[in-house]
């Protein structure tokens, strides 16, 4: 039980010894030195037991290693070699999901999971005759990949980062972008129209995103500049000049006109993540998207996400409080990782850190991802660190979200995915085999030839589940679309398709939804062009796949149909699921104490009329006078705590009151 502890917002303010958290294990090891000696030697046993951390040995291990059945280690397969980044995609168009991974110093891998035997297998054979054959490009030193539909066939294309060893500045090899093309995969970059913009650079990062709706996507790839050779490209097809269905498809890079053309110097190589339009990167830009495909970088002001003293790597994007808004989670190379609560203070977006002095702690962290790898509707975060001058093991946190309050972080058992030899280098979630729980695949590298590694959950087997995947206006995956889910009592629950994340990875292009208990009443697609769609979901599609096609037609020319919201929403004239203002439709709904009602996502609050002297307010339940705070994220001035005034016997507050950080909204 995560129980009244919560942490201290990282590095500003005082902290109370925030070194000792209040848990089990942990409790007694400061007490331990006055103890006789039968006690010390206890705790020299309890201690190799506790490590690393109390918290992830107090629940039941996640995940179990599978890969000795899945997917052995042998030349085909799972070569034992140095992998990097992998991408999640349908590469043989049977409405399965591949695993695409970049190989180092051998070959890339298409990764197939063949239901009669169990097994995940490579389709990239080492056989010249395979249709496949091109994308294993063993001499390409691939670090990433990303897949999306760039010339709107309807199938996705696929784009290796390579690096030829280059570390940074000019490569002597280009990077590749496949395509099927008259039964085979071949690479566009070799393509003679295409030679002048044939990245020649190191990059760092690769990602996809559809900046102007049309469904045709471009490719971000955030180079490794090295004396300002290098900067920024975004890929795209040259509708004007191509001929997709004859196979020309000819490219052009429009990171000038969209305004992303940025250097990304020495010392700061970043993950990248882009969401319809907005896209966020390790040295940290997030790029608003102005509506006409061009991009302003707002990390630094307004929005304080700019974090500039440390070295981001992977990123990923998920609605953690589950307010409707996306939020953003990111390691820091040996530096402290960051949950940002996405929040608007009068319209305005603002971030807030609100990682946990475990949670930040710093690591060598390669990939991040955020998933719901039990079903029970909370999200967890998994690092994925590099065994670097020593072990370092993964780990897992679930982040649980309260009503009215910032979620809780609790530390998970990974099980055996905590591979603290391992040299991590790149994860991917996905369900391969179909059993509605996500799996981990995992690669390793950089320092020492590991084979991939595969997990499966291990708990949540009698959840619920729904899987939605949207298809843009071509039927290829809808990288970037946004899905809401409106459930029967627990709310909305959003997820991001993935058009890149983690480091140097792209995560399955599915909404994977984990309901516990709970059903899904209806749900609302929105594709990066803004059209969304509203269905309802019937009890008799809990467990299973939705495909969402882009709609037919005209917008507004259907009539809405009618849907069920659930708990905290109500149907809109417009069609669509909005969140309930309970406070205008029930005026006495808060009890007499606490007479002030606001509306809030999914719920209200009621609040006490408190009076606070000028320059603070009432904190959220009314108990306590807390600063207006005018800045958020990482400025001394957003430690604006106070230690809150307590209602006279409440041990529960007390607890809250040691190290809750009170922010105005
Ligand atoms: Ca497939
Ligand atoms: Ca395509
Ligand atoms: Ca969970
Ligand atoms: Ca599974």
């Amino acid at each position: 039980s995560p129980g009244p502890w919560r942490s201290c917002r990282g590095g500003t303010g005082p902290r109370p010894s925030p070194a000792k958290p209040r848990s089990g294990v942990a409790q007694a090891e400061p007490m331990s030195v006055w103890f006789q000696v039968p006690r010390m030697l206890l705790l020299l046993w309890l201690l190799p037991l506790a490590w690393p951390g109390e918290g992830s040995q107090r629940s039941e291990p996640m995940f179990t290693a599978v890969t000795s059945h899945v997917l052995p280690p042998d030349y085909d397969s799972n070569p034992t070699q140095l992998n990097y980044g992998m991408a999640v995609t349908d590469v043989d168009a049977d409405g399965d999901l591949e695993i695409v991974v970049a190989g180092y110093n051998g070959p890339n891998l298409v990764l197939k999971y063949d239901r009669a035997r169990q097994r995940l297998v490579n389709l990239a054979r080492d056989e010249r005759s395979s249709p496949y054959y091109a994308l294993r490009d063993r001499q390409g030193n691939a670090i990433g990949v990303t897949a999306c539909d760039i010339d709107g066939d309807g199938r996705e294309e696929i784009y290796f980062l390579n690096t030829n060893n280059a570390f940074s500045g000019l490569a002597t090899y280009t990077d590749k972008l496949f395509k099927l093309r008259a039964g085979r995969w071949e690479d566009l970059l070799s393509d003679e129209v295409n030679r002048a913009v044939a990245s020649r650079f190191a990059g760092r990062s690769v990602a996809c995103v559809d900046r102007a709706g049309s469904g045709r996507y471009a490719i971000y790839i955030a180079n490794y500049a090295n004396n300002n050779l290098g900067p920024h490209v975004l890929l795209e097809m040259d509708v004007a000049a191509s001929d997709p269905a004859r196979g020309i498809v000819v490219l052009t890079d429009v990171a000038a006109e969209a305004g992303v053309n940025k250097y990304t110097g020495p010392g700061q190589p970043g993950g990248l993540s882009l969401q319809g339009g907005e896209g966020v990167n390790g040295p940290n830009f997030l790029f608003h998207n102005q509506g006409d495909g061009s991009f302003v970088d707002v990390a630094a002001a307004p929005v304080s996400l700019d974090d500039p003293y440390q070295h981001g790597r992977g990123v990923a994007l998920a609605d953690f409080n589950r307010d409707g808004k996306v939020d953003i989670v990111y390691g820091n190379w040996n530096g402290p990782h960051r949950l940002y609560l996405q929040m608007s203070t009068s319209g305005r977006v603002r971030f807030r850190d609100i990682a946990t002095p475990k949670f930040s702690m710093p690591s060598p962290v390669r990939t991040v991802l955020a998933a719901d790898f039990d079903n029970n509707q909370e999200l967890e975060v998994f690092f994925n660190n590099i065994a670097y001058r020593g072990s370092s093991a993964n780990r897992l946190f679930r982040i649980i979200r309260r009503e009215h309050l910032d979620p809780v972080i609790e530390e998970l058992n990974p099980g055996e995915a905590m591979e603290p030899e391992g040299r991590g280098t790149g994860g991917v979630v996905t369900d391969f085999d179909g059993d509605g729980l996500l799996d981990l695949i995992l690669s390793h590298g950089e320092s020492m030839a590991q084979p991939l590694s595969v997990f499966r959950g291990t708990q949540g087997a009698g959840n619920n589940w729904l899987r939605v995947i949207p298809r843009t206006r071509f039927g290829a995956f809808a990288r970037g679309a946004r899905v809401v889910l409106f459930t029967r009592r627990s709310g909305a629950h959003l997820r991001i398709i993935d058009g890149g994340s983690g480091y140097l990875c792209e995560m399955e292009p599915v909404a994977h939804f984990g309901l516990g208990q709970d059903e899904a009443s209806s749900l609302e697609v929105t594709w990066p062009d803004g059209r969304v769609v509203t269905r309802a979901v019937s009890s008799t599609e809990t467990n299973s796949v939705l495909e969402i096609p882009y709609p037919q037609g005209a917008e507004g020319q259907l009539p809405p149909t009618l849907l069920e919201c659930g708990q905290g929403f109500s149907q809109h004239e417009n069609g669509r699921c909005v969140d309930r203002d309970e406070c205008a439709e029930f005026p006495f709904v808060c009890p007499r104490e606490k007479p002030l009602c606001s509306n809030t996502y999914s719920g209200y609050r009621c609040h006490s009329n408190r009076r606070c002297s000028r320059g603070f307010e009432p904190s959220e339940d009314g108990t306590a006078c807390v600063a207006q705070v005018a800045f958020f994220g990482g400025y001394p001035s957003a430690g604006s705590q106070l230690w809150a005034w307590r209602p006279p016997s409440s041990l529960l507050s007390l607890g809250l009151g040691l190290c809750l950080h009170f922010y105005a909204l």
